[in-house]
């Protein structure tokens, strides 16, 4: 029922930038088997990150180019490729004018807190990539594409933990006898996460200042790794992080139960977040292309479909576990991150249900099927990526050789 069609009969031309990446890769295929008309836009840095830190996939993903021309074999569907770093503006200007993009989904930003708290240079990094790439992507919109949506890829991150319910961007306050509708208080907690909440204070500013039309996904975690389109050949098969940097809980905590070591919960384990599947991460990117933004408008979304504290995930990875005949340990690590680990929690996330997400919740079967995909590729596994390598409190200027 997606309109892809911008009122002629030109496909809608998406560019999706960080389309080499986890979300990113999931994503273009999608819009690609859905008609639009994809280009990929990415600087590979990701696959640098595991250069340099010696990490690798669970999955064997292969490059970029193979992948692009494994999809037009098999479905005769072209994905434009542009190799590059969104912090080069003369890179994104071409980039820009010779796709002239409809929309834009912003996926490339260095997404890892603990990477972003490893040394001084990570942390610059992180948010020199992150907020000058955006600004440089709010730039060429403003200069060459002004009807373009933008879909920029936020976190739930930005808000923190507060001991207060979760709204969708904004909060009504009463203050003093007057009322406003202001943006929700942000209150991250890494140099990555609030690189999200600088670069959501500049969409919401350009939005303003110049009618920029943009929908910030204020996503939970994922998990999984299949999506319809990944599934269709080897070769199209995503990237799957497990290490102490880049994987992420429910992920790890899978392929932990698969190589017999005991699900790391990091301090309390009361952490709670929101979460959602890979293939709700892509539904919703849709969805928020199919109906954009008003010229001028910041729209927020909260893109999550349940929450979880990290106790009740290792919970539910001991029983798929026993299932499968694998007896589970879980393990208090000492918490290397400085954050709440007993807290109220309760977010909404309406907002992408009224415009149509069917939620793929977490159910029984989609563990199995996480967990038996993490045991076919269990010899893959570096044990030694699996604990936590990074310290919030000791983070210093000396450059850090994680390996060493
Ligand atoms: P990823 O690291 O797998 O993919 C990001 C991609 O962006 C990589 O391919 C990388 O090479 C590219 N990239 C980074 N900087 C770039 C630059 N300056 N120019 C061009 N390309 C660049 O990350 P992911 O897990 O797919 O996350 C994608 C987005 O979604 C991120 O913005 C992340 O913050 C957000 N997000 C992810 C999750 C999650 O659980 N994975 C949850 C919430 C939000
Ligand atoms: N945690 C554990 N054990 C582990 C890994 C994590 O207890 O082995 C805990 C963490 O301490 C934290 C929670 O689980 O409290 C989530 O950690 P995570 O590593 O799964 O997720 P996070 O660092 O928040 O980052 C991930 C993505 C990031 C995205 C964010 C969405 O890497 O790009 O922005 O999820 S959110 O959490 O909603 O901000």
């Amino acid at each position: 029922s997606h309109q892809t069609s911008t009122g002629s009969s030109r496909p809608k031309r998406v560019m999706v930038i960080g389309g080499d990446g986890y979300c990113g890769w999931a994503t273009a295929l999608h819009l690609s088997n859905k008609n639009y008309e994809v280009a990929i836009v990415d600087s590979l840095v990701r696959r640098l990150f595991d250069h340099q830190l010696g990490l690798d996939s669970l999955t064997p993903i292969s490059s970029i180019h193979n992948r692009i021309r494994r999809w037009k074999s098999l479905t005769g569907k072209t994905i434009q490729l542009h190799i590059g770093d969104i912090c080069d503006f003369e890179f994104l200007t071409e980039t820009f004018k010779s796709f002239e993009p409809d929309a834009v989904v912003h996926f490339g930003e260095q997404r890892s807190a603990p990477y972003s708290m490893i040394d001084r240079s990570r942390a610059v990094f992180t948010q020199n990539n992150n907020v000058i790439g955006t600004l440089n992507v709010l730039f060429a919109i403003k200069e060459f594409r002004e009807e373009c949506h933008l879909v920029k890829l936020g976190t739930m991150g930005e808000y923190g933990t507060p001991n207060i319910d979760i709204e969708e961007g904004y909060i009504t306050i009463t203050h003093n006898g007057r009322t406003d509708t202001l943006p929700y208080p942000k209150q991250a907690s890494s140099f990555y996460h609030l690189s999200k909440v600088h670069d959501s204070n500049n969409i919401a500013f350009t939005c303003k200042a110049w009618g920029i039309r943009a929908t910030d996904l204020n996503q939970g975690v994922v998990y999984g790794v299949k999506t319809d389109e990944t599934e269709m050949h080897e070769e199209l098969c995503n990237r799957f992080d497990y290490d102490g940097i880049f994987g992420t809980a429910l992920n790890r905590f899978c392929v932990q139960a698969a190589v017999g070591h005991p699900l790391t919960v990091y301090g309390k384990g009361g952490q709670t977040r929101g979460y959602l599947d890979i293939r709700d991460t892509i539904q919703c990117v849709e969805l928020a292309i199919a109906n954009p933004a008003k010229h001028g408008e910041f729209r927020v979304f909260n893109q999550f479909t349940e929450q979880f504290s990290v106790n009740e995930l290792a919970s539910l990875v001991t029983k798929a576990g026993k299932k499968l005949g694998i007896n589970v340990q879980t393990t208090s690590v000492p918490n290397p991150r400085v954050e709440a680990e007993e807290h109220y929690y309760n977010a909404k996330h309406t907002k992408l249900i009224e415009l149509g997400l069917k939620p793929h919740l977490l159910s029984d079967s989609l563990l199995d099927s996480l967990l038996n995909c993490t045991i076919q590729f269990k010899d893959r596994v570096d044990a030694k990526q699996i604990m936590p390598s990074v310290s919030w409190r000791k983070i210093g200027v000396k450059p850090k050789t994680v390996a060493a």
